[in-house]
């Protein structure tokens, strides 16, 4: 449908103009750039925006909060290498929205956060306006890029400069401000239509620098006991073959990050996975592919890492993230796609796999590992405990490996991250780089949205809580969403007490036994309550079979938890804290 207006332009007597206004130029603007879905909550100035968009055939999701529509987009960024969109509403709306902007830039997920601001005038005057706010300044700081339309002829522009921030180089969350008086504004159709821009290869490919490559290859060559680190990079740069090429000709164990889990299959015989602490302390040569080290590498140093002298490889789009927390001996500057097959060929035939001793080395603790870990696994009692639990599900995945895996919670993230072995890429997505509880449902929709595949939502019951009104809408676009909320009444344990004695719960607790189930069912959705490994594994089954938005409430032992899961050691410690 076209989006022009037939009116009467007052200037040329009665002759027959088309027109368009800033509404129609936005969506134009979009379309022609790809956009399919975009994810948001109605409102001043931007209900109708909405309403023509889904009139004009663009998928628009509306949520309950812009937090979680923040978070689809995010996810849709990264699951498809193009800007998810979030659209809000002003000052409010926006900040809700934020949260998952700055997390999307934290993450390096590309995504633009759309909202209405009311009018520059009033808000440069602070005269009060309705959701009066200085939008643009205060997303600046949180984001990639962040720019602001006042004219209908500039939207065409100013949509194609937000795509290519925020897709080119490390992606990352754009912010586009329009003014309420933007969407009204009228201009002649075909000058419109003519100041719309497709945006010419968003992403351009950045070669590495042959130099570079060589240097590379040459401390790659020189390890006796190389690693390659995985990162959620590699993952969103679906360059999944290459990957899989270098790392099966070089022979070099690998270790996925959270979300790199699956680029390779986590049984591949390569994966150092299970042997994590070996590895990385072990290893005399690293190279990253995709992964910065940050906290979640204990930024390259310390007892995590062994005393032995470490050289780094690392493959980055982004130049600054050299030498962040170490020196970096081998620089590779590039997309992964160009490094890896610019590695890849320079490689040659004469590569020698690394030494046996060190291969061996890595299996046996492999195996140790999985074998310690196995009967843990099989436990079929109750009340449940995370390892009996994930057990099962660790099973769901395995015979539907292309079901997405969404995770949030302490315990609940850190033993499923252990535990659930992956097997394709991109199908574990988590609380990334922040380890920022919410993400749940969002990503859960956009999931389903996105790639029209089964998810299975792994939740802690504090985690579930901060996006958990969403199940309605999981309902009301009837995604095949299964959520397994893992119900130890509380954070990390549900067994903490009020230190005085008083009547207020602990910090840590909730309601005990509470029926997350019943949310599900509020919406006409399917609410599971089960307490055994066995009654769990059924209700996901049935669940993702169906295809039914589902709830499984999973009763775990409230004591079976530790303290912020496998990072209690972050947290500070007083001196007076042990009585
Ligand atoms: P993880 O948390 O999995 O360790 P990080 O988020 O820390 O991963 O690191 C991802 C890195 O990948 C970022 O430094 C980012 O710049 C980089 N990156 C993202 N996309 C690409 C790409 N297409 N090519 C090269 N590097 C990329
Ligand atoms: N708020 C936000 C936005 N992110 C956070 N990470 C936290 C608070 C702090 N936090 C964690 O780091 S994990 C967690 C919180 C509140 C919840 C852990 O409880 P859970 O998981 O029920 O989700 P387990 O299985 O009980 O450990
Ligand atoms: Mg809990």
């Amino acid at each position: 449908m076209s989006a022009m207006i037939q009116s009467i332009d007052a200037n040329t007597a009665g002759a027959e103009h088309e027109l368009t206004d800033g509404f129609h130029l936005i969506i134009d603007a979009l379309k022609l750039n790809g956009v399919k879905t975009i994810y948001g909550v109605p409102g001043i100035p931007i209900t109708d925006f909405g309403r023509m968009a889904q009139a004009e055939g663009i998928r628009v999701i509306s949520f309950r909060h812009e937090q979680h529509a923040g978070n689809a987009a995010a996810i849709a960024g990264f699951l498809t290498k193009r800007p998810g969109i979030c659209l809000t509403v002003s000052a409010p709306g926006f900040l809700n929205g934020l949260t998952a902007l700055a997390n999307a830039t934290t993450n390096c997920f590309p995504m633009i956060l759309i909202s209405g601001s009311s009018e520059r005038e009033i808000v440069d005057l602070q005269q009060g306006d309705y959701e009066e706010m200085d939008q643009l300044a205060i997303a600046k700081p949180l984001c990639k890029a962040a720019f602001r339309v006042l004219h209908a002829a500039d939207i065409g522009i100013g949509v194609a400069r937000a795509i290519r921030a925020a897709v080119s180089g490390r992606p990352g969350g754009v912010y586009l401000d329009l003014p309420a008086k933007l969407f009204g504004q009228v201009m002649d159709a075909e000058a419109g239509a003519n100041s719309l821009v497709e945006v010419i290869d968003p992403a351009p490919a950045q070669l590495p620098a042959p130099g570079a490559v060589k240097r590379a290859l040459d401390v790659l060559k020189g390890a006796k006991r190389p690693l390659i680190i995985l990162g959620k990079g590699a993952a969103y740069a679906q360059a999944d073959d290459q990957i899989r090429a270098l790392i099966e000709k070089s022979g070099v164990p690998f270790l996925p990050m959270s979300m790199a889990k699956g680029l390779l299959p986590d049984t591949h015989p390569q994966c150092a996975g299970a042997a994590r602490s070996t590895v990385l302390k072990d290893s005399d040569v690293v190279m990253l592919i995709g992964a910065r080290l940050n906290w979640l590498l204990s930024h390259g140093k310390g007892k995590t890492w062994g005393d032995a002298p470490k050289k780094f490889i690392q493959i980055d789009i982004e130049p600054k993230e050299m030498d962040s927390n170490v020196e970096i001996a081998a620089p590779l500057v590039g997309d992964i796609g160009s490094c890896v097959s610019a590695l890849l060929e320079g490689i040659g035939d004469t590569w020698q796999a690394p030494p046996s001793d060190w291969i061996d080395a890595v299996n046996s603790k492999r195996e140790e590992n999985i074998a310690k870990m196995a009967p843990r696994l099989m436990k079929n009692s109750a009340p449940m405990d995370f390892h009996g639990a994930l057990g099962v599900l660790r099973t769901v995945i395995r015979e539907r490996p292309d079901a997405i895996l969404v995770n949030e919670g302490a315990n609940t993230l850190d033993l499923a991250r252990g535990i659930i072995d992956m097997y394709q890429p991109r199908k574990r997505l988590d609380v990334g780089t922040w380890g920022v509880m919410g993400i749940g449902m969002g990503f859960a929709v956009a999931a389903a949205i996105e790639t029209g595949k089964p998810v299975l939502a792994v939740e802690g019951d504090s985690a579930f809580g901060f996006s958990g009104m969403e199940v309605e809408t999981i309902c009301r676009y009837n995604l095949p969403v299964c959520v397994v909320v893992f119900n130890n009444n509380g954070i990390y344990r549900g067994t903490d007490a009020n230190p005085t004695g008083g009547t207020d719960a602990a910090t840590t607790v909730f309601v005990k036994d509470a029926r997350y189930d019943k949310m599900m069912e509020a919406f006409g959705g399917v609410g599971v309550h089960v307490t055994t490994p066995d009654e769990l594994k059924r209700a996901v089954d049935t669940a993702i079979d169906s295809g039914k938005p589902t709830l499984v409430n999973a009763a775990i032992d409230p004591a079976a938890g530790s303290e912020s899961g496998r990072i209690g050691n972050l947290n500070p410690q007083s001196i007076l804290k042990k009585k």
